[in-house]
């Protein structure tokens, strides 16, 4: 049994949460941080002394944190086959994408982006930032719109890790009112994740607790 530390509306529990979904594992999520606080007290810190979720354990094993390595532990114990293959060099392609998709796309959307037109109240939104941020992202889409419109998926013609570290923004990116390019194949990339139940379930959450107005 996996227990996992982290409110369903953290992007990163988020992702996780799909990826455990994927996997099929049995799990026990805790609603920790945010408005539910539960992640500045010693036992919490003790498991991650950063006070963020997701933090998850494993059976007994040691708490783990940093979504990253969380994905990438659940993938190699429990994947098969193209999700996150057994061969060294294919796996690096698909790590290339997992993490390209984590430090170009997911860090360019959910602080600037998400936050900006969500978690800040409209006084206080800096639209030339958002401006600058959009741009910045758009440079990422553009880049998995080639790669997904040549492959089908982010890493090769199959679904992998990468996809769920890319998809998950995805909901909330087509989601929030902002100015969208037309990117044709993401956009039916992503009708295709809405069909996989596990992406419905965790990712398609409402964010509405997350709002400032
Ligand atoms: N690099 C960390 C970042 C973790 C992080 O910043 N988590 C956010 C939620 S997405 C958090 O804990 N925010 C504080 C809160 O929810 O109270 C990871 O990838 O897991």
């Amino acid at each position: 049994m996996i227990r996992v530390w982290g409110r369903k509306t953290s992007s990163n529990v988020q992702a996780l949460m799909w990826c455990i979904g994927e996997l099929g594992l049995e799990y026990e999520r805790f609603d920790i941080g945010h408005k539910y606080g539960g992640n500045d007290t010693p036992e919490f810190l003790a498991m991650n002394p950063n006070g963020t979720v997701p933090v998850i354990r494993d059976g007994e094993g040691q708490p783990l944190w940093e979504t990253g390595a969380i994905l990438r532990y659940l993938a190699e114990k429990y994947g098969a086959g193209e999700f996150w293959p057994k061969d060294g060099e294919r796996r690096a392609q698909i790590d290339k994408w997992t993490e390209w998709a984590k430090i170009g796309v997911a860090m360019n959307f959910t602080a600037p982006v998400f936050w900006m037109v969500v978690r800040t109240a409209a006084k206080d939104q800096d639209l030339q930032a958002l401006e600058k941020s959009l741009q910045n992202l758009n440079k990422k889409l553009v880049i998995a719109e080639a790669q997904i419109a040549q492959q089908g998926y982010l890493a090769g013609n199959a679904f992998s890790l990468a996809d769920i570290q890319f998809g998950h923004s995805l909901f909330r990116y087509f989601d929030i009112a902002i100015e969208r390019p037309s990117y044709p194949a993401i956009e039916q990339y992503y009708q295709k994740l809405t069909q996989r139940p596990a992406f419905a379930e965790h990712v398609m959450v409402s964010y509405d607790e997350l709002r400032v107005v």
